[in-house]
């Protein structure tokens, strides 16, 4: 945790999030790794500088290979509702949920490290689509392997993760035990939290605006403007649900710590030893993180997979209307707890500066065409009319 940094340190983190290249980001990095003290209490926050620095170097140095003669891509772009990273050692079984879950023709083969890069993959799940991405194994015996820096990148960019162990490995449980060990030296939390906190910095926007959907504990909207001067943010917007402390807010600036959601999928369920593996992974497996016992090549055990993704991401579907028109097939996606206003900015700029009332029919109206205003709270399935100048 950003534990009492000097001015000058907070100054050139600030840097580092208005970076906009990542040569700009790595020079920040390496300024703000010598303008911190070296103690105890800054620790956490070094060790995550110096892993991001990796990610970053071996991100320009992939970049330059590439632009020198195509090499594998390691970004994959966004599709459907959210992007799902499958993650886990070789020959667990990856590809092959990609393959049996999803349109996409995945390399499925019997020896280890042949996906060498991401492959994406639709899953649909009644009317809206996840992208599962298949992305080249973990290599825990070397954890800054830079195999692994590309798959963090992909992690830390993706909505969820689904850790994929096989019951086929020796030691199912310590697989899993080294893969969240791993992650969470990343700073990737898997397990549900209490609060979770999110600030953009958004120039269209005048000053701090909270979004409140929890508590803010212990501050007020005073103390948070201060902390965030401090990083020389003045222009936000902070959403802020369940329980959320200032220190919260100041970890979530730097990502020193960031929530993915996760399920678990754990594969050959037929394998020698399956039953007594599987009784010792049931006790690493963590509090609140959902898991899916399947074959992964017919994908039997897995059919439930998209209405977990669907809860996990914690995600509502919102239908649109014109007046006395049909409400429009494609579901706009929005966060539990997202108001009115919120897809209506999603829809368009304007209409969320234009926006007058809306009507509501579905789950969050008490009647159907209840007329609401821009911070009716809203339901997964509502059908949402909205009225603007
Ligand atoms: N019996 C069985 N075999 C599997 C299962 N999942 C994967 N395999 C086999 O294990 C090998 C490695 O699978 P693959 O999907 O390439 O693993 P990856 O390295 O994690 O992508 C292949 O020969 C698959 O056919 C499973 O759930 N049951
Ligand atoms: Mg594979």
């Amino acid at each position: 945790m950003p534990a009492n940094l000097p001015p000058e340190a907070k100054a050139k983190l600030a840097k580092y999030s208005d970076a906009k290249s990542i040569e700009e980001k790595i020079q920040a990095l390496e300024e703000f790794l010598s303008a911190v003290p070296k103690h105890k209490g800054t620790e956490n926050i070094r060790q995550w500088a110096r892993r991001r620095l990796a990610e970053l170097r071996e991100e320009l140095e992939s970049r330059r290979r590439r632009r020198g003669g195509g090499g594998p891509r390691i970004f994959i772009e966004k599709a459907g509702a959210a992007q799902v990273v499958l993650v886990g050692p070789p020959n667990v079984g990856k590809s092959s949920l990609l393959q049996s879950l999803t349109n996409a023709r995945a390399q499925v083969a019997p020896y280890p490290f042949s996906t060498t890069r991401p492959v994406p993959g639709m899953l649909q799940y009644e009317d809206i689509q996840f992208q599962l991405v298949d992305t080249p194994p973990l290599v825990l015996d070397q954890p800054d392997s830079p195999v692994n820096n590309r798959v963090i990148g992909l992690v830390r960019n993706a909505d969820a993760v689904i850790i994929v162990v096989s019951l086929a490995s020796d030691d199912p449980a310590g697989d899993l035990v080294r893969v969240l060990k791993f992650l969470e030296e990343r700073g990737i939390v898997v397990t549900p939290q209490k609060g979770i906190v999110r600030v953009k910095k958004d120039r269209s926007q005048t000053g701090i605006r909270v979004i409140l959907r929890g508590r803010m504990v212990g501050f007020t909207e005073d103390d948070l403007r201060r902390l965030l001067g401090q990083y020389r943010i003045y222009n936000a917007v902070v959403e802020i649900e369940g329980d959320v402390t200032l220190e919260d807010v100041e970890e979530s600036l730097f990502s020193t710590r960031m929530y993915k959601p996760a399920v678990i999928a754990i594969t050959h369920p037929r394998a020698k030893g399956a039953r007594r593996k599987a009784l010792r992974l049931k006790k690493v497996i963590l509090e609140g993180v959902p898991v899916l016992v399947g074959d992964a090549r017919s994908g039997r055990g897995f059919e439930r997979l998209g209405e977990i993704l669907f809860k996990t991401l914690r995600i509502i579907r919102i239908y649109t209307k014109q007046p006395n028109k049909e409400p429009d097939p494609n579901p706009l996606v929005l966060r539990v707890g997202a108001t009115v206003i919120d897809a209506a900015k999603r829809i368009h700029k304007d209409l969320a500066r234009k926006f007058k009332y809306a009507k509501i029919w579905g789950p969050s109206a008490k009647y159907p065409g209840q007329r609401v205003g821009a911070s009716h709270v809203l339901a997964d399935r509502d059908i949402l009319e909205i009225h603007a100048d």
